[in-house]
Parts: structure tokens; sequence; C-alpha cells
């Protein structure tokens, strides 16, 4: 009889339990669904980090001191390299000093080693440099060597950076360059939504170890430097940035892996493709571009429509996402940025309602 009194009360439990049990997977799945994995790829120097910085800034409100820190340290190192490969670049070129009393200033900085100090002297060194006009020169042939995108911001702030009480300001922040190895992932929340932005080292040794992020991905920004049209790769001086940039994003829109995930294109560095355009036309290496030559619009829609074109091939009919960035400038980011969290979550409501995963936006 005990027996069964007992089997509707296990099956009150059982019934609970089960209950418990889906709600707690629905919320598991509800929670998964709200966690958008953001992966940034894009060749190196790009602007991967920089976006990444840029949200921090933007969720977060303050740079952490011990990212400070660092940035005190990486971005004297930028001002002194930067120097330095111009000064090789002098050399190269046959270019001699404007100014004779700037030979020891230029022997100086030539000598400067790694584990050195970056006093206020050698500051005042690179500062007297920047002003010679045999420097000015070689900077100005920088499309034919390899230099920081950010040279020209260290060389004028280089006597505040040489400051001893030097505090890096958010600028700073943003400008200091610091090439990424391995794979770097930050969580940020805003209830419900997680996002977990994931930035990789885009230089060629350190692509082989994407695939260890490729797993989950809601959705891929990639990153290009729109400058690169007049630029040598780090990696290899014979080759050109946007070309290297072009054939990684037809591995990238190619791989099987993200067929259906939504694809953002940041075209970004417009400051600088702004300016580099107006003296060197775009047929340096798009010879087939119509023009208007050194006509910013014309060529920005010129490279846009070179991804989007790789884009159709490789998935026909996928959209692409692009925006005209320049990550340095907040505004642009938060735009850019607002964007793809928007989109992420109407596909999500989408997913909700049952209908399809995939996006569909206007075409650019
Ligand atoms: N002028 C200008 N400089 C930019 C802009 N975006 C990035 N930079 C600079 O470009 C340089 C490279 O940027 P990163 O963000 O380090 O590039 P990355 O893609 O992370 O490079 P890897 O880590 O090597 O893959 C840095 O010195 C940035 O300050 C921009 O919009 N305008
Ligand atoms: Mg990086």
């Amino acid at each position: 009889m005990g027996c069964s009194s007992s089997v509707p009360e296990e099956a009150k439990v059982s019934a609970s339990v089960d209950q418990q049990l889906g709600e707690y997977n629905k919320m598991r799945a509800e929670n998964s669904r709200n966690h958008f994995k953001i992966l940034l790829l894009g060749a190196g120097e790009s602007g991967k980090s920089t976006v990444l910085k840029q949200v921090k800034m933007i969720y977060r409100g303050r740079i952490a001191d011990d990212d400070l820190q660092q940035c005190v340290m990486a971005i004297r190192k930028n001002s002194i390299e930067c120097m330095q490969g111009v000064l090789r670049a002098m050399d190269t070129f046959e270019i001699t000093l404007g100014l004779a009393e700037n030979a020891p200033r230029k022997k100086r900085v030539r000598e400067f080693a790694e584990e050195g100090v970056f006093t206020p002297a050698v500051a005042d060194d690179i500062a007297s440099l920047w002003a010679d006009p045999g420097v000015r020169e070689a900077y100005g042939r920088q499309s034919e060597y390899w230099l920081l995108d950010g040279a020209s911001y260290y060389f004028d702030n280089a006597l505040r950076l040489g400051q001893a009480d030097f505090v890096p300001t958010d600028e700073d922040v943003i400008m200091t360059r610091i090439r990424t190895t391995g794979i770097d992932t930050t969580d940020f929340t805003e209830p419900p939504y997680m996002y977990s932005v994931v930035d990789v080292g885009g230089q060629r040794n350190e692509r082989r170890k994407w695939i260890h992020c490729f797993d989950n991905v809601r959705c891929v920004v990639f990153l290009v430097g729109l400058n690169g049209y007049d630029q040598r790769l780090f990696e290899d001086s014979s080759i050109n940035k946007m070309r290297e940039s072009l054939n990684l994003f037809r591995q990238v829109v190619s791989n099987p892996i993200f067929r259906s995930t939504p694809i953002f294109l940041f075209l970004n560095k417009k400051d600088l493709f702004e300016t580099m355009v107006k003296n060197t036309p775009l047929s340096v290496c798009f010879p087939e571009f119509p023009g208007p030559e050194n006509d910013v619009h014309a060529a920005l829609e010129y490279v846009q429509a070179e991804y989007s074109k790789i884009l159709e091939e490789a998935v026909p009919g996928k959209e692409l996402h692009a925006h005209v960035v320049a990550a340095r400038v907040r505004m642009d980011m938060k735009v850019a940025w607002g964007d793809v969290k928007e989109q992420l979550k109407r596909m999500n409501s989408r997913k909700k309602m049952g209908k399809s995963g995939a996006i569909s936006t206007p075409k650019l």
C-alpha cells in the first residue's frame, strides 16, 4: 500500500525536477543566444586592437592603470623606433640633414639602444630632428619603406612624451602601437547581452593561431587599413599592404566555417586615406581604377567595391556590412560598433521568432 501511495508523490517530484530542468535549459539557451562572440580579423596594423581599445573606453570610461603604465613605455619606444626608421631611410635615399648642428642628435638617436632610458634629452633630439628639412623629406617618402602610421603623432608629441611626469591621454593610448601576439578575448556585459570581443595578431606568423578562435563566432569584423594602398607590408617589403588585405579577406570569407556568419567590413584610417588620395592616386595599387584621380569619394567606393566583389565571388548573395571609419575617432567607433550590436540583436530576435539567422540589411 505504502508503495502505491508513493507513486503519485514521486511523479510530482519528477515533474517538478523536469520543470526546473526545462527552465534551466531555457535560461541557458537564452544566455548563450545573448552571448555574442565577435571576432576581429585583418592584416597587421589594420587597427583591430585600436578598435578594441575604443570599445573598452566606451564601455568602461577609463583606462586601467596597468594599461596606462604599459602605454608610457610603448609610446616612447614607438617614437624612438619611428625616428630611427626615418633616419635609416635618409641614409638609404642619401638625403642629408638640413641643419648641420643636428648631426650629433642624429647619431645619438641612431645609437639609442633598446634598453636605453627615454630622457627629456632624447625627446628633445627627436623633436629637433622632426623639424629638420632632411628628416621631413625622408618622412615624405614613407611609401618606399615601412613606418608606423602614428609616426608624425609621436614626433609632434615627443617633448611631452619625454617629461618625467608624463601621463598618457586617451588619445596617446589610442595612438600607441603594441603588436598583438596570440589571442586576446575581452568580455563586456550589457544585460541581458554579453559580448566577447576576440582580438588576434594580424601579421603573417600570427595567423596560424586564428583557427583556435573560429568556433561559435557570431560575427566577423574585418579591418582594412585604407592607406595600405600605398604602403609596404612589415613582414615583406615587396608586398603592397592592401593587396595582402584583399587576399586575406578572400581567405576569410571563403572559409566554410564563416559561410553564414555576418561579415562587417571596417574600412579604417579614413583620416590618413583622405590625405593620401589627394597626393597619391589610387591607381598606384589599382591600375584599372577609372578615376577621377585624387577624388576621395570615388577612391573609397572603388576600394569598397573590390571587397564586395570578393565576398560575392565567395558566397553569392551574401551581404557586406561596410563602415568607413577612423578607429582613432571615438565617435566613428561608437557609430560603427553600435551598428554591429544592433545587427546582432536583430538577428537574435529573428532567430527567436523562428526565422532564418541570416541578417538582412540594405546593401551599402
Ligand atoms: N591615423 C590613424 N591611425 C590609426 C587608426 N587606427 C589605428 N591607427 C594606428 O595604426 C596602428 C596599428 O593599429 P593596431 O590597432 O595596433 O593594429 P592591429 O590590427 O591590431 O595590428 P596587429 O596587432 O599587428 O594585428 C596604431 O599605431 C594605431 O594608432 C586611424 O583611424 N587613424
Ligand atoms: Mg593588434
